[in-house]
């Protein structure tokens, strides 16, 4: 991947990230969230951004990490092999991130954008108690002969964890947090498995951190039984292992104030872990980059819970669109398609019957078979002026779809002004309908009635056409259905005609009644012929009211349901963007993972 790349991969998942942890603050039921999601972006900015823009492993971070009072300070003194300012009990509380460097040499820091998220780096040495979003390097000497892990690490002495808001200091916490490679979490025995402090260790493992657990403060006595008993309590319940647990137990005043040179016995074993973790320092790096990728790649889902919430209100809004898209459909069906005739297909079947008639002697024949069935054809004006419906008077198609739409916008306008308290998108929609969304819709609709129209006035005709223009363009077809008339017609003729002369005057009621029987047939063959085209005809008319339908849903309220579906993720509002990051950041994450294992073969 090209650095350029990379670079805007990062940021955008560094973005995105940022904005889901603003979303998370403005719930109050997601605030908790909002720490975890300031933690992965942070581990993008801190550690696989400058990882994948060539920042080499040195200097390695161990962070020092912990409940108040649990004795941070007094490991970052030991890590150092010096004397620290703050574990002196007059120290106050540490309210920003302090490194310790050795004294001498530059520190290669990154350059990558976002480094350190909003921490700056103060220029001039502060008391730690200094409440900003700031981080200082203090530099110190180790002493003669004091083996410190200085060397290949930068010691962060960090702020308490003591809240979960990630506001405060905790987010200068969280920095730090994602930026070691190793921690050190503290914990005394007097408040060893409070919740904030613990909910931070189990982020800490589930994201892979390799984690020395640190033990203070126990009477020597008590070690075994309370190494076991934080095993048990709160080791067991994490999700992963942390690297070891090491002890202190309580020190005296000397081994407080100089524990290098007077706690050797507790400050070796530290140091030694560390130092161990650190070695070799790519391998150490490495192994922080994959955790850190793994980790925003495999909890994905669980960093995107605070949007669950406005995915079930965007999904309840687009079914409510849905069910109004259904009414609307179904209303014009029953208002207006089911009333209409198309004239159009009432010529057609005119026609249709005029073809069927034969040219030449078949239209004698016919002419005939006219005189004969006269008295069907009366027969059938007059039934069919007593029984014929009206035609329709239904509404006009425009007012129908008019009036439809109106329903529709109701249904939403209701159901928004319902709702608006339990979701702010149900908010944002109501507050759409209050600022003049109607009329929005309705000019919308508009413009795709245009083309519905279009589509429609074509359809009709083309389709009423067919009818009588596939018989005129297959002869054979059209021959053969002529004939069939033809045949059926001459046969009744003769056949009648026959059976006057065969009966000779023997019979006058047979002849009379062969006589009669003639324009009986006559009109029997019409009937059936005239009952076919019609029912044929029907059958397209039937056709062209399901094709309308489509028409209708096709260019008016299908693209009305999708526009609506999406209005409130448009318009540059919170669920535009929202609905943006759930469409890249799987994306986007897949990316990275991919980019990070073809940077570390
Ligand atoms: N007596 C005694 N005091 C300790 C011990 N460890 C830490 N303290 C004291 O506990 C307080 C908090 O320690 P500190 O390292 O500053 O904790 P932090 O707030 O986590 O940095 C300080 O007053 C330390 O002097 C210990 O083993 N024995
Ligand atoms: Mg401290």
């Amino acid at each position: 991947m090209e650095q350029a790349d990379v670079r805007s991969l990062t940021n955008q998942l560094a973005e995105d990230l940022a904005w889901l942890e603003e979303h998370a603050r403005s719930q109050p039921q997601h605030v908790a969230q909002a720490a975890e999601l300031h933690y992965a972006a942070a581990l993008l900015r801190n550690v696989v951004a400058p990882y994948l823009e060539g920042q080499g492993p040195q200097p390695l971070h161990v962070a020092v990490v912990g409940g108040a009072g649990a004795g941070k300070s007094t490991v970052a003194n030991m890590l150092c092999g010096a004397i620290l300012a703050e574990s002196n009990p007059q120290a106050g509380f540490t309210r920003h991130p302090v490194a310790y460097a050795p004294v001498n040499g530059a520190i290669a820091w990154p350059s990558s954008l976002g480094f350190l998220g909003p921490l700056q780096r103060l220029s001039k040495p502060e008391p730690s108690s200094l409440d900003a979003d700031v981080y200082q390097v203090r530099r110190v000497s180790q002493e003669a002969g004091e083996f410190g892990v200085l060397e290949n690490f930068l010691v962060w002495d960090c702020p308490d964890m003591t809240t979960w808001q990630a506001t405060g200091y905790v987010p200068r916490l969280l920095e730090v947090a994602a930026l070691a490679d190793v921690l050190v979490y503290v914990a005394s025995d007097e408040r060893y498995n409070d919740e904030v402090p613990t909910e931070f260790l189990r982020l800490l493992l589930r994201s892979g951190k390799m984690v020395v657990v640190c033990l203070m403060k126990m009477r020597e006595a008590d070690v075994p039984a309370f190494v076991a008993h934080f095993q048990r309590a709160v080791l067991d319940q994490m999700p992963a292992r942390a690297v070891a647990i090491l002890t202190v137990p309580q020190l005296t005043r000397a081994q407080l104030v100089d524990p290098n040179r007077n706690a050797p016995a507790f400050r070796v074993p530290i140091v030694n872990q560390i130092f161990v973790l650190g070695s070799p320092a790519s391998a150490a790096r490495q192994r922080t980059v994959r955790s850190a990728t793994a980790y925003l790649h495999s909890h994905q889902q669980h960093l995107l819970n605070v949007a669950r919430d406005d995915l079930i209100a965007l999904e309840r809004w687009g079914q409510l669109v849905r069910e109004g898209q259904l009414e609307f459909d179904n209303r014009y069906r029953r208002e207006f398609l089911t009333n209409e005739r198309f004239h159009r297909f009432d010529e057609a079947l005119v026609r249709l019957l005029e073809l069927l008639e034969l040219p030449g002697v078949g239209r004698f024949v016919s002419k005939t078979m006219d005189v004969l069935r006269l008295p069907w054809t009366m027969t059938k004006k007059l039934f069919h002026t007593a029984l014929a419906r009206p035609d329709a008077t239904g509404m006009p198609e425009q007012r129908v779809l008019e009036d439809a739409l109106a329903g529709w916008t109701d249904l939403l306008r209701k159901e928004a002004a319902r709702r608006a308290q339990t979701h702010p998108l149900w908010q944002h929609v109501h507050d759409g309908f209050n600022s003049g969304l109607v009329d929005v819709i309705k000019g919308r609709f508009g413009d795709s009635l245009k083309t519905f129209e279009i589509g429609l006035g074509e359809e009709v005709e083309r389709t009423a056409r067919s009818i009588y223009e596939d018989l005129e363009k297959n002869p054979v077809a059209l021959n053969a259905f002529r004939s069939t008339k033809f045949a059926l017609e001459v046969t009744t003729i003769l056949g009648s005609a026959g059976a006057i002369i065969y009966t000779g005057g023997i019979g006058l009621p047979f002849v009379l009644g062969a006589a009669a029987a003639m324009p009986l047939a006559a009109s029997v063959i019409q009937m059936l012929v005239d009952f076919f085209g019609k029912q044929f005809v029907d059958f397209h008319r039937e056709q062209t009211r399901d094709r309308q339908q489509a028409l209708v849903t096709q260019h008016v309220s299908a693209p009305m349901a999708e526009w609506l579906t999406q209005w409130p993720t448009t318009g540059g509002s919170t669920h535009e963007r929202l609905q943006r990051i759930l469409q890249r950041l799987p994306a986007n994450l897949q990316q990275l993972q991919e980019a990070v294992d073809g940077a570390i073969k």
